[in-house]
């Protein structure tokens, strides 16, 4: 049974001093107070112990429906993009919605479990049957108590370069596919890329969807597709609902190109999401030696007043065999990939896993306010830089005052024997 709390007591919060008491009243967030000692948790009072509460993770980016079938039927064994889509090719071609189901539910169930309240799903429609996307519709309501999914039509085989590539995206929406996908850099070719973006951002308009393409997934310094999304998002005045994925190629992007592109993105406020486990992993494969990291400007974009968060990206998937539903695991390999262990990022970091992932995901009541929904996790640390340096699990996790999660606080050197 779930309890319903009525206050979270000895709470430290970001951007305000000492230890504080939230009420929670019908759900959601009443009045935050500051106290002047740490008190003693009442009945149906949660007790953070003076760790650091912040809003619920949001996983911005993933896929659900390839997630924990890596191997199946066959390892991508160059970590190519291009391997993972064939192999995933071969595991599509078997999916039921059972199977789809299953494997969704059992890694939202783990993200649960780490404090992720927020999922954006990409889900590939290049299928006739639409399988995968008609199941994840169903996942999305049987979920929704403890998590809020949004759904994108994702062409993982491009809809210029797919036969009837154009209908099953406007299939998907018509369905009820929540966000707009599109995969241009993997087009047949760069008038398909450019084409099928100016397309899906005007689809999504006339449908009042959200946008989120994988733009420019590839080490391919001609790769230039987020211009063109940029572009069309500044054209239509979209910006705050268009988000633009990977953007791998801004890493191999010459200075001078980026200082002009720079300009249209701050005029079209798009989002970024970068995945740094994933590029990691997938980019660079072309390369010998030096080999290229892979991953979009983070802190140039950050420093530029655009809203950058990590997301996943896969969960032992065809792309990629690792993952364990832990944000502050891709925050990690993000912060060391980005060279951001500056202080100063350290301690605004949980903003890529959390407020910056809700401006991607276009959420309207997040974040810890009277009147808001009560939402929130308790993380295992003081500061961000404790809860970095321990990555550990959750110690709480709430929804609309009910306790999702509930865990003891893991002493540091809980189980060592020295003799
Ligand atoms: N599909 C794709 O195009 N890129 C990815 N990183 C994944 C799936 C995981
Ligand atoms: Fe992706």
């Amino acid at each position: 049974m779930t309890t319903n709390l009525t206050a979270i007591v000895n709470a430290r919060l970001q951007g305000r001093d000492g230890l504080h008491s939230l009420t929670v009243q019908a759900g959601k967030f009443g009045v935050i107070t500051p106290q002047a000692t740490s008190v003693v948790a009442a009945e149906n009072e949660l007790d953070a112990a003076g760790n650091l509460v912040a809003p619920a993770f949001v996983e911005p980016h993933i896929h659900l429906d390839a997630a924990m079938t890596a191997g199946e039927p066959r390892w991508n064994q160059s970590g190519t993009l291009f391997e993972g889509i064939e192999c995933w090719g071969e595991r599509k071609a078997t999916l039921t919605r059972d199977d789809v189901i299953g494997r969704a539910e059992q890694t939202l169930k783990l993200f649960a479990a780490h404090g992720i309240q927020y999922v954006r799903t990409h889900v590939d429609v290049t299928d006739p049957q639409l399988t995968a996307l008609k199941a994840m519709l169903e996942v999305k309501e049987r979920v929704a108590g403890y998590v809020d999914l949004q759904i994108v039509a994702f062409p993982q085989e491009g809809i210029w370069s797919f036969r009837n590539g154009k209908e099953l995206m406007e299939e998907a929406i018509r369905l009820g596919a929540d966000v707009v996908g599109g995969i241009p850099h993997f087009e047949h070719t760069r008038d398909y890329g450019a084409d099928s973006v100016r397309w899906l951002v005007e689809l999504a308009h006339k449908h009042d969807r959200l946008v989120d393409v994988h733009c420019d997934e590839i080490d391919d310094p001609q790769s230039r597709f987020l211009e063109v999304l940029a572009a069309e998002a500044l054209r239509l005045d979209y910006g705050s609902r268009v988000t633009a994925s990977h953007t791998c190629a801004m890493g191999s992007y010459d200075d001078a190109y980026c200082s002009r592109l720079f300009r249209l993105l701050k005029l079209s406020g798009l989002r970024f999401l970068s995945m740094p486990t994933e590029s990691l992993h997938l980019q660079g494969r072309f390369d010998s030696y030096p080999k290229r990291r892979g991953l979009t400007r983070v802190p140039e974009l950050l420093d530029a007043g655009l809203k950058v968060a990590f997301g996943q990206d896969s969960i032992r998937d065809p792309w990629y065999p690792m993952g364990n539903g832990n944000m502050l695991r891709t925050l990690d390999s993000g912060l060391h990939a980005c060279h951001m262990l500056g202080m100063n990022w350290i301690e605004r970091s949980l903003e890529l896993i959390t407020d910056n992932g809700a401006a991607a995901l276009n959420l309207q009541d997040y974040g810890i306010a009277e009147g808001l929904p009560a939402r929130c996790i308790v993380l295992q640390g003081e500061t961000p830089y404790e809860v970095l340096l321990g990555q550990k699990p959750v110690k709480a996790s709430v929804r609309d005052g009910r306790v999702l999660v509930d865990r003891p606080v893991e002493a540091p050197l809980a189980g060592l024997n020295l003799g």
